[in-house]
């Protein structure tokens, strides 16, 4: 199993995702955000050099700004994203967008698939009808994709007046996907009662659990897993894969504010921590180490600290609202 594949075919009409380069990513993620259909978005630096670049150092190390788009097939076509991305960008114009120049700046279509590489050189030559020039814009396998860094993510909904060069003036703003129920954390002598120990050392006294001794570091049924002491929502089946370190990992949480990092400087070490947002449980680390085309990260999770739902239980379960999020 190559460490991208979580072991499963992907479910019909299930999530695809595209990415997307056409200048500074900050308005080209707030325009794709609020498409109907499209279910999330990431920002990160694509098809360059070098590993895990910083914003910093892009201008040279050949990576373009890129959006990953997350999308139900069923609702919005990759045809129908593509038209919306050739509206918003200036195709052919070489390493610029707007105010912004450099080879991060170019415009690009990266993908994983052939067939949908296929159909993006249909609608560009379609778009190149429009234009005397030629059409620059780059259609290429995905080589990488390394997440910015978190103050990139969703920054227009953080820096409503921020620099963007996208016209977002068409498109309505998207309300955040209905947090089905309030989460709550039990006080302490309640969570001694339901939590078993190993659970409650994990998650309320920042203990690890060993490796390949534990619930779901070999788990790749489909569904969502949640906080065992809150129940909110953490991670996807989607974002598993097979590390071979013996504990779950992902390639991100299921939504950039599901959960909080921290530096930890404990055992002699400089990890960074990762704790759920409500429950403030300790969940694990994250590690620069993940799959490079799906972000470079490696949220590396205890068992113990999670819940698994399965697919066909999520609707009862009150997390119906991610569904469409499950591969
Ligand atoms: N003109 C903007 C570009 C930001 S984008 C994330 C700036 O210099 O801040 O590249």
């Amino acid at each position: 199993m190559s460490p991208t594949d979580n072991g499963q075919q992907n479910k019909p009409g299930g999530p695809r995702d595209i990415w997307l380069a056409g200048g500074c990513f900050w308005g080209v993620e707030a325009y794709f955000s609020r498409l109907e259909g499209v279910l999330r978005t990431s920002v990160g630096y694509a098809n360059g050099k070098t590993a895990h670049p910083s914003y910093k150092e892009i201008a040279s190390t050949g990576h373009a700004e890129t959006v990953q788009v997350t999308y139900d097939p069923v609702k919005i076509s990759l045809r129908e994203l593509l038209q919306h991305f050739f509206k918003i960008i200036d195709p052919t114009s070489k390493n610029r967008q707007g105010n912004d120049v450099g080879t991060q700046y170019r415009t690009g279509i990266y993908s994983n698939d052939p067939a949908d590489l296929e159909t993006a050189r249909a609608v560009l030559a379609e778009e190149q009808k429009k234009y005397d020039r030629p059409i620059v814009t780059e259609v290429l396998p995905l080589d990488n994709y390394y997440l910015a860094e978190e103050y990139h993510q969703a920054y227009l909904e953080k820096n409503p007046g921020g620099y963007c060069h996208v016209d977002l003036s068409s498109l309505p703003e998207r309300k955040k996907p209905a947090k089905t129920r309030a989460y709550r954390k039990p006080p302490p002598e309640e969570l001694k009662k339901t939590l078993s120990s190993r659970q409650f050392q994990v998650t309320q006294l920042n203990a690890t659990e060993p490796p390949f001794d534990n619930e779901y570091w070999d788990h790749f049924e489909r569904g969502i897993y949640v906080d065992v002491v809150t129940g909110e929502p953490l991670f996807l089946s989607t974002d598993k894969f097979d590390a071979g370190c013996g504990w779950p990992s992902f390639t991100r949480p299921i939504d950039r504010d599901a959960v909080v990092e921290r530096e930890d400087r404990s055992h002699g070490m400089i990890r960074t921590e990762v704790r759920s947002r409500i429950g403030d449980s300790h969940l694990g680390h994250v590690f620069p180490a993940g799959p490079r085309d799906r972000g470079g990260l490696r949220y590396c999770i205890n068992s113990a600290a999670l819940r698994f739902i399965p697919l066909e239980k999520m609707e009862e379960e009150g997390y119906g609202d991610f569904i469409p999020l499950v591969k």
